[in-house]
C-alpha cells in the first residue's frame, strides 16, 4: 500500500522523524530553498501535516494543501493553526497536552529562581573574575511570603502553582475560567492581578485573544519591584511595552522563555542583567520531547487506520 503523504513544517527529535520517514512519504518543508516551488510540487498530494506549536500551519501552506485531512501538532498551543479554518475545510487537529505540563512549570519555577536569585548574573559574575576582584555580588531578592499573580491558570499554571506554593509564596490568578474548587485568590482581570502581584508569571494561551495584554498600563501596575515571567506565547507580552519598562525602571526585572518573533529576540534585552532569557526551551527535556513525539505519531497512526485522533483539539463549530 502506498504510504499517506505527509509535510513535515519543522524538525522533531531524530526517533521521530526516522519513524515518520518509515510510516509516510515525508515532505520537509523547512529544508525547501523556495516554499511555493516546493508546494507547488508537492502540495496535491499532502494528506497530512506534523509541525510544532510555534510555526503551526501558517495559512499559504494550507491553501497549498488541497487535499489535507489531518494535522498534528508536536506541542500543546493552537495558536499558530487556524482552527476555524480547518474545522470548515473539514481537517481534523490533534495537539500534545498534559505530557509537556510539569517540564513547562519546572520551566517557569527555575527562571523565576534565576530572576529573583540572579542565577544566570552570579554565574557571569564568577566566570568574569568579579568575585575575586571586587566581593560579594550585589543582593538578590527572597521569594518566600511574596504574591506571584498567573495571568492563564490552567494545567501549566496550576502546576507552577503547586511548585511556587512549595517557596512559600502566595498564588493569586486571573482567567476568564477559573478552575473548579480552587483555594487561590482569583482576580477579575489582569491589571488587578498585576497591581497584587510581586511577580507576574504568563501561562495563558496565545492567539488573539491574548495578544498585547500584558503592556505598559499592567507593567506599570506590577510596579519598580515587580518582575515578569513568561513561558507560554511572546505574543502575549507587548515587547516594546517591555524593553520601555525596563529601561525605565517601571518593573526590576523579566525572565522570558519566548518571544513575539522567535528566534529574534529585541536586542535591547540582550544587553540588560536584570533580564533572564531561553531559547523557547520549556517542553524542551528529552523525557518530554519523546513523549510528545509519540503522541504526534500515535495520533497519526490512529488516523490512517480508523481515521481518528488520540488526542484530538476541539474544532469550533462552523
Ligand atoms: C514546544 C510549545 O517548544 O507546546 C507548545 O505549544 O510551544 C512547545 O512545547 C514546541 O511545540 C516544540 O517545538
Amino acid at each position: 500500500m502506498n504510504k499517506p503523504d505527509l509535510l513535515i513544517v519543522a524538525p522533531m527529535m531524530p526517533d521521530v522523524m526516522t519513524a515518520l520517514e518509515r510510516g509516510f512519504q515525508t515532505h520537509r518543508l523547512w529544508e525547501a530553498p523556495d516554499r511555493a516551488a516546493f508546494l507547488n510540487e508537492v502540495g496535491a498530494t499532502v494528506r497530512g501535516v506534523a509541525t510544532n506549536g510555534g510555526a503551526g500551519l501558517p495559512r499559504e501552506v494550507m491553501d497549498a494543501l488541497s487535499v489535507l485531512e489531518v494535522v498534528v501538532i508536536y506541542g500543546v498551543g493552537l495558536d499558530a493553526v487556524d482552527l476555524a479554518e480547518c474545522a470548515r475545510r473539514g481537517v481534523v487537529v490533534s495537539n500534545t497536552p498534559d505530557v509537556l505540563t510539569a517540564d513547562v512549570a519546572d520551566q517557569g519555577l527555575g527562571l523565576l529562581l534565576a530572576l529573583a536569585r540572579r542565577v544566570a548574573y552570579g554565574d557571569r559574575y564568577v566566570r568574569a573574575g568579579h568575585w575575586s576582584r571586587q566581593g560579594e555580588m550585589p543582593l538578590t531578592t527572597r521569594l518566600g511570603g511574596k504574591t506571584a499573580g498567573i495571568l492563564g491558570f490552567g494545567r501549566v499554571g496550576q502546576a507552577l502553582g503547586r511548585r511556587l506554593e512549595a517557596l512559600d509564596m502566595t498564588v493569586a490568578f486571573t482567567d476568564p475560567y477559573p478552575p473548579a474548587g480552587t483555594t487561590h485568590k482569583s482576580y477579575p482581570d489582569l491589571h488587578s492581578l498585576a497591581e497584587a502581584a510581586d511577580v507576574l508569571i504568563v501561562t495563558a494561551a496565545g492567539g488573539s485573544g491574548t495578544r498585547g495584554l500584558v503592556d505598559s498600563a499592567v507593567l506599570e501596575a506590577l510596579g519598580p519591584q515587580g518582575m515578569l515571567v513568561n513561558v507560554s506565547r511572546g505574543s502575549i507580552v507587548n515587547e516594546g511595552d517591555l524593553v520601555f519598562a525596563l529601561q525605565n525602571g517601571k518593573i526590576a526585572g523579566a525572565a522570558l522563555d519566548v518571544f513575539a518573533a522567535e528566534p529574534s529576540v529585541p536586542p535591547e534585552l540582550l544587553e540588560m542583567d536584570n533580564v533572564v532569557l531561553a531559547p523557547h526551551a520549556a517542553s524542551g527535556t528529552l523525557e518530554t520531547r519523546g513523549e510528545m513525539g509519540q503522541l504526534v505519531l500515535d495520533n497519526l497512526s490512529q488516523y490512517f487506520s480508523d481515521g481518528t485522533l488520540k488526542t484530538p483539539v476541539r474544532l469550533p463549530s462552523v
